[in-house]
């Protein structure tokens, strides 16, 4: 779709409103790597060696934002992993200060560019509802230290107060397309397939 830089599709919504879901589907229909935002940080947080580890897993406990220029190099690190030029990066950037540091290490040097956003939109209940359920379906080792109740309101309250801007900035831009995420998983991905048709074409 571009020249040079990566084609990046950011994919926002609330805490549970089933981004990673979602994008496991879009990689079986479209060319895309995913790239959760979450799941590299967790990643980086379960080495042994990290030294972000500590930091990492606090944050999350408190439904908090990791240091974004942090979050900014994980991801151009799995850019650099994939011999491919088009990126679903789901969950970032989800405040201010990551929508900068975004701009100024991945955009402002060509790494990548955003060529539109999925903003999966959903009430809060139906989310705190898929939260737990997945807490209890959890394995051994696989918990995440955020999917309690407590953590659960936090992440709203960030999700609310910090990212819901961010995506109204990228709506101005004309990139968002809102989905609606409390339908089933096929029923959501249907919509998605529509809108990821008309961004590859
Ligand atoms: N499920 C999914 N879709 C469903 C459907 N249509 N019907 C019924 N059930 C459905 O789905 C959640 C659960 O719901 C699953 O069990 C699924 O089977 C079911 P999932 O696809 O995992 O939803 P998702 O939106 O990916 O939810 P997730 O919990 O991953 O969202 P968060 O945004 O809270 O988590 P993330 O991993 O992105 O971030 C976690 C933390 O990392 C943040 O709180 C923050 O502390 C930190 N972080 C940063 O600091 N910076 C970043 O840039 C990114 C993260
Ligand atoms: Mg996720």
């Amino acid at each position: 779709v571009s020249e040079g830089g990566k084609n990046v599709v950011v994919v926002l919504g609330g805490p549970g409103s089933g981004k990673g879901t979602q994008c496991a589907r879009i990689v079986d229909d479209f060319d895309f790597v995913h790239l959760s935002a979450g799941d590299l940080l967790r990643e980086e947080m379960r080495k042994p060696e990290s030294e972000y580890g500590a930091i990492i897993e606090e944050a999350m406990k408190e439904g908090k934002l990791v240091d974004p220029d942090l979050t900014m190099n994980l991801i151009i690190q799995a850019f650099d992993e994939h011999d491919t030029d088009n990126f679903l990066v789901d969950g970032c950037p989800r405040d201010m200060s990551n929508y900068e540091s975004w701009n100024a290490l991945i955009e402002a040097p060509g790494i990548a560019r955003v060529i539109g956003v999925l903003y999966y939109a959903c009430d809060e209940q139906v989310l705190v509802d898929r939260i737990l359920a997945r807490a209890a379906a959890s394995a051994p080792g696989e918990e995440r230290p955020d999917d309690n109740v407590e953590t659960a309101k936090k992440r709203f309250k960030t999700f609310r107060d910090l990212t819901l801007p961010i995506v109204e900035l990228y709506r101005d831009k004309g990139l968002v397309h809102s989905i609606d995420a409390a339908g089933t998983v096929d029923e959501v991905y249907d919509e998605t397939k529509q809108v990821m048709v008309e961004l590859v074409n």
